[in-house]
Parts: C-alpha cells; sequence; structure tokens
C-alpha cells in the first residue's frame, strides 16, 4: 500500500522568496530519506531541501527559478505505508536544509581546490551533456567548479544519476591541463576570457624539513572559495587616510569610567559603524551593490564587521545601524562576536550587510587592503590608532591618529568619491558632534 505524500520547503531560518537552483531528481527517480531533492540559493547560503522521506518522485511543482519559502509545496513523493504526511513533514522539520554559510560573500563556495596533480590525463573529453542538457552537481560541486572555472556542461558525470562529482571537474581539470586548454574555456580563444592561471605548485614540502597537515576550517574553506572570487572579479582599489581620534578617544574613555559600575561598554568598532552609516547617508553609491548593469541603491543601513574566532573570519551584521545607539550597536557587536567565537551564528546574522568593518585596531598594523564582502561595494579597514606628533600651526603637538583603509570597487566608485568618503569619516571621526547635524 502506499500513498502521496506533499513535499513541502523545511524551516530555511529567515529566508523568504529564496530561488530554485537546481531539482535535483526527477519524476520516477527512487530516492531514501534525507536524499537532496533540490537546492536554494539565498545570498549568503546554498541550501539542500532533503527529501523527508524515502519513496518515488511522482511530481515536481517547482521548476529551476521559482521562489519559495517555508511551506512551499515543491514535490509530491509516493512513499510506502507508514511515511504519512505527517510524518514527513515531521522529517522536514527535523531535517532542516544542509546550509552553507557565507561568511565574506553573497554566492556559494567551495572548499579550495586540491593541489593541481601532474598533468596525466588526455586530452580533453567531449562534452558530457547534449545542448540544453541538465547538470546534475550538489552545491560543494558548483562551487568547487566555478572557482576553477569550469563549465559543468562541459565535465563528464561519474556520479549516481548522472550527477557531477568533485573528481569529475579534478579529472576535467587535469584533461584540460594537459591538453592545453583552460577548463571550460575554448582553448586559445580570445586573450582576456579567462584567467589563464597556471596550476597550483605540487611539491613535496616533508623533502625540505618536518611538516605537520592540518585541514582547513570549515569556515575558513567557505571563506576561502569567497575571498578568492571577490578578488579576482572585483576590480579594488584602496584608500588611505587617517582620522585624528584624540577627542573622541578621551570622550569613549570618560563614558566608559562614567559606566564603570553598570558594566556598559562603549567599542570604537560601535563608533566607527554610526561613522560609517553617516558617510554611506552622505555617499549611497557605496550602500549598493551591482546586479548586471543595474547599481541596487539600499535606503537601509546594516553593517557588517569582521571577526575573528578560533576557526576562521566570519562577518556578522548590526542590522538597522542608523536607527541604533552607540550603547545599543557596541551590546550589539559585543555579543555577535561571542557568538561567533561559539560558533553559533546563524545564517540570519550574517546576512543581508551593505557595507564592512574590519578592525585590526586592538591588535596592531598600520595599514591593510581589505577585500570587499560581495556584493557589497566597500569595506573600512582599522588599525591601531597612534599617539603622533601634529602640526598645529605653531608646534607639534602629540594627537591619537587612527589609520583609515578604504577598498572600493571601481566598477561602482571612482577614486574622487572614495577620497570624499574618508574624509567625511575623518570630519566626523574628529569631531563625532557631528552627527547630531543630521536630519
Ligand atoms: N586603535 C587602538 N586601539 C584600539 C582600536 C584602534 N583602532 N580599536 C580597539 N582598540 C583597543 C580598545 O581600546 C580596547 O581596549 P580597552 O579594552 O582598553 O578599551 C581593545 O583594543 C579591544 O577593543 P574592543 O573590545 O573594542 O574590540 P575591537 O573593537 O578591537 O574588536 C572585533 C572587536 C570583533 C572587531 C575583534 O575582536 C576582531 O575580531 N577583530 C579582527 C577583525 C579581523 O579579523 N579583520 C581582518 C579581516 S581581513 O582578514
Amino acid at each position: 500500500m502506499t500513498r502521496l505524500i506533499d513535499v513541502t520547503v523545511p524551516d530555511i531560518g529567515d529566508y523568504k522568496d529564496v530561488p530554485v537552483i537546481e531539482l535535483l531528481v526527477q519524476p520516477g527517480d527512487h530516492i531514501t530519506a534525507d536524499d537532496p531533492i533540490l537546492t536554494l540559493e539565498s545570498d549568503k547560503a546554498t541550501m539542500d531541501v532533503p527529501a523527508p522521506v524515502a519513496g518515488i518522485v511522482r511530481e515536481l511543482l517547482a521548476k529551476v527559478g521559482d521562489r519559495v519559502s517555508q511551506g512551499s509545496l515543491v514535490m509530491k513523493i509516493e512513499t510506502a505505508e507508514g511515511g504519512t504526511a505527517a510524518a514527513a513533514a515531521e522529517a522536514a522539520q527535523a531535517a532542516p536544509p544542509a546550509s552553507v554559510a557565507v561568511p565574506m560573500a553573497a554566492a556559494p563556495a567551495a572548499p579550495p581546490p586540491p593541489p593541481a596533480a601532474e598533468p596525466s590525463a588526455p586530452a580533453a573529453l567531449p562534452p558530457a551533456l547534449p545542448p540544453g542538457g541538465k547538470v546534475h552537481a550538489s552545491p560543494s560541486v558548483r562551487g568547487y567548479a566555478r572557482e576553477l572555472g569550469v563549465d559543468l556542461a562541459q565535465v563528464r558525470a561519474s556520479g549516481a544519476k548522472g550527477r557531477i562529482t568533485r573528481e569529475d571537474i579534478t579529472a576535467h581539470v587535469k584533461a584540460a591541463m594537459s591538453s592545453g586548454s583552460v577548463p571550460g574555456k575554448t582553448p586559445a580563444a580570445a586573450p582576456g576570457n579567462g584567467l589563464d592561471l597556471l596550476p597550483w605548485p605540487k611539491i613535496d614540502f616533508a623533502k625540505f624539513g618536518p611538516i605537520e597537515t592540518q585541514p582547513l576550517s570549515r569556515i575558513k574553506k567557505i571563506s576561502g572559495g569567497n575571498l578568492s572570487r571577490n578578488a579576482v572579479v572585483i576590480p579594488h582599489v584602496t584608500n588611505f587616510d587617517e582620522a585624528d581620534i584624540t577627542d573622541l578617544e578621551a570622550f569613549r574613555v570618560a563614558l566608559n569610567k562614567e559606566n564603570d559600575k553598570s558594566g556598559r561598554k562603549l567599542t570604537m568598532l560601535a563608533f566607527l559603524i554610526k561613522a560609517c552609516v553617516s558617510a554611506l547617508r552622505k555617499f549611497p553609491e557605496f550602500n549598493a551593490s551591482l546586479d548586471g548593469d543595474n547599481l541596487v541603491l539600499k535606503k537601509y543601513f546594516h553593517v557588517a564587521f569582521a571577526a575573528d574566532t578560533p576557526n576562521g573570519l566570519v562577518v556578522p551584521v548590526i542590522r538597522d545601524a542608523d536607527r541604533k545607539g552607540l550603547y545599543e550597536i557596541a551590546a550589539e557587536a559585543a555579543e555577535l562576536a561571542k557568538k561567533a567565537r561559539d560558533g553559533k551564528l546563524g545564517p540570519a546574522d550574517m546576512s543581508g550587510g551593505c557595507f564592512t568593518v574590519s578592525s585590526l585596531g586592538g591588535i596592531g598594523g598600520t595599514a591593510f587592503t581589505p577585500i570587499i564582502n560581495a556584493p557589497e561595494v566597500a569595506i573600512l579597514g582599522v588599525t591601531k590608532a597612534q599617539t603622533k606628533p601634529v602640526w598645529d600651526g605653531q608646534q607639534f603637538v602629540p594627537r591619537l591618529i587612527l589609520p583609515l583603509c578604504l577598498s572600493w570597487d571601481h566598477r561602482v566608485v571612482d577614486g574622487v568619491l572614495a577620497a570624499r568618503f574618508l574624509v567625511h569619516l575623518q570630519s566626523v571621526l574628529g569631531d563625532f558632534r557631528r552627527i547630531s547635524l543630521e536630519g
């Protein structure tokens, strides 16, 4: 005795209207419980939705490109008795989608590629798919392919049900390397179309001295792919400037002393976030994202900040920083940073950022060139404030000087605007009363 059950999208956190990027099963497919059945892609994560029960796929009710939310009906599965709709719903609740949180960017990432092996495979294989055929691959495999610039349609699949595996991509790249072509690209095509990268050096380090090999953390694998993409795709420019924060720091220290008993603490990061909101208001091009040939200007001010954790870098977001006071921002940042260190940040904590602040101020350094957290268009790096002699017109006086490093996307912003953005930050941080003049 069998029963037809409705499969709906399980709890996917705060995400709504998330596009379906791949259907992983077809009508007639026999599946077991927890098999991935479709893939969703939000701005921060890809999620494989698992089958709530074993059975046969009878009807697909979602197609690639559809936008779905929790509860959307996506397919019907015929299941043996016992696999009731209620059981399926329960299972769906119990098995939320496998989510890949993406700390520094908006697209799915993949583990970094393994070292390229000696080219030994034969020349590039013929395309695996007929034109218009469908490619089946998991999000991580897709991310891996994207990272290597491989067109999945060109890859021969060896996995179950025609799925492309990571090994298939590696084999494809090896073959392309040995034939002198770039994976997924026409060999020796017009220059500039591909990166034409050399394979990663394969070196036996043990030949040179003792070594220890440690696997990269999950966060590092994910952020590595995103950082690589952002570094390669975005034409970065970094401007440097300095802000005199002598008075601001004195104010902050005085307030913290006043609040000694209550434990309320104002951090420099909170002032920086507030100052950035002021600059984002004045220069809306920085509070934007590229979408094809359009620039999407955001009317909200969600400011992200880089947080170091034992497992790598993550980027939680302070939402509506324009509507929050300094104490609230400081407390929220401290809470998010703790959550980050405890490995408890969820996708919602890391999504929706408009602009990122990366502060190394508590540690040191004089300057650095932060990588933009796509699809944002700029990021502010801050290093350690130092007391420096500053000429006041008559004499050198000691002032506390904060280095500012602004990386920006040259497709969206020009140097003049970036310089003005920094001058604005400089003036606000130099005299924070200016914030109160804003409407
Ligand atoms: N200059 C001098 N001192 C600074 C400073 C600056 N720019 N910013 C902070 N400090 C000092 C503070 O005064 C504070 O000392 P007190 O406790 O005496 O006030 C101390 O450093 C710690 O500051 P904090 O508690 O405010 O923490 P923070 O704002 O420096 O950092 C956080 C918070 C989450 C940003 C930080 O923990 C972190 O993770 N930083 C790393 C970010 C990162 O990895 N960026 C690189 C990205 S590219 O790989």
